[in-house]
């Protein structure tokens, strides 16, 4: 595997960056995560987008034009071989002092590492997840916008471990006013009463690519949309529920603290949106 960092390629076991950088120290930098079908970034243009806002946000100054970075990604799947891919983008604030000041980062890194998927197994697309509450509540928008994708995950790896805890791999967070948020790493959506719903950006999540092109299919589909605050009862009375992500696509949810969802099986609207999804990323 060879690794970009800021121009230059590594083998995975030389790759790494100072131990001053404030990405490492404090979790300074944003990263997205995307996927290539067919030697193709799907959406590329829109996580770079997502890169360059979370970055402005963050007062972060990425190093490479837009277009320069859709290069160095499309050639790190190429120097690596690789036409399906999981592709991870990081921007960290470069190496500083152990101090907070992001004044004297003086050299941003960009490292993009290109790997094979490593996907939920296929038996979870069939029976689909049973997932818990997460008692640790999604960061509040007033800390840190929660469209940042930085590099500090730590709320939501806790989250994740309360879910292992319990045997869950993958838990649902609820923002600060008890409200459904999103899954750790992924976006949440409801059927119910012919209704495609899922939670607005305010609700405090990360507004997730996959999720934007579900509702763009939906919309072409003719199926009504909604983006409203929800609650667990929502959910619990559901017809069906299905996780969106990158990695993930659109991934079925049957229960929600115990609770079977729908008739507790995937349910044909999911299933009719994945086959969807997927012909969109073969385009
Ligand atoms: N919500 C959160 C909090 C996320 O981090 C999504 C939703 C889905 O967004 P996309 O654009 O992928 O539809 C994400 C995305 C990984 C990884 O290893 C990915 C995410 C988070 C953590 C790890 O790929 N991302």
């Amino acid at each position: 595997m060879q690794i970009y960092i800021s121009g230059q390629y590594f083998s995975k076991e030389n790759a790494a960056v100072s131990v001053f950088d404030h990405g490492f120290l404090y979790g300074d930098g944003i990263f997205e995560g995307m996927r290539a079908y067919s030697g193709k970034v799907f959406r590329h243009r829109e996580h770079l987008q997502r890169l360059w806002e979370s970055a402005r946000s963050i007062f972060l100054q990425i190093p490479l034009t837009p277009e320069e970075m859709e290069n160095a990604v499309n050639e790190t799947l190429r120097v690596n071989g690789l036409k399906d891919a999981y592709i991870r983008l990081i921007v960290t604030r470069g190496a500083g002092t152990l101090g907070l000041d992001a004044d004297l980062c003086k050299n941003p890194q960009v490292i993009i590492i290109a790997d094979k998927l490593s996907l939920y197994p296929r038996e979870f697309y069939e029976k689909g997840l049973e997932i818990v509450t997460a008692s640790t509540t999604r960061t509040n928008p007033g800390m840190l916008s929660p469209q940042v994708k930085s590099l500090n995950y730590l709320n939501n790896i806790m989250a994740k471990i309360e879910g292992h805890l319990v045997g869950s791999v993958e838990v649902l967070l609820l923002n600060s006013k008890g409200e459904v948020a999103e899954a750790s790493g992924d976006n949440i959506f409801i059927w119910k009463r012919g209704v495609l719903h899922t939670p607005p950006s305010d609700a405090g999540i990360l507004e997730g690519i996959t999720r934007r092109v579900v509702l763009e299919i939906a919309a072409e589909l003719g199926i009504k949309t909604k983006e409203a605050a929800m609650t667990r009862h929502d959910i619990y009375t559901a017809d069906e529920c299905f996780l969106t992500g990158s990695a993930a696509e659109l991934i079925p949810v049957v229960k929600l603290d115990g609770r079977p969802i729908g008739g507790g099986k995937p349910g044909t609207l999911t299933k009719k949106l994945l086959a969807r999804f997927q012909e969109e990323t073969l385009k």
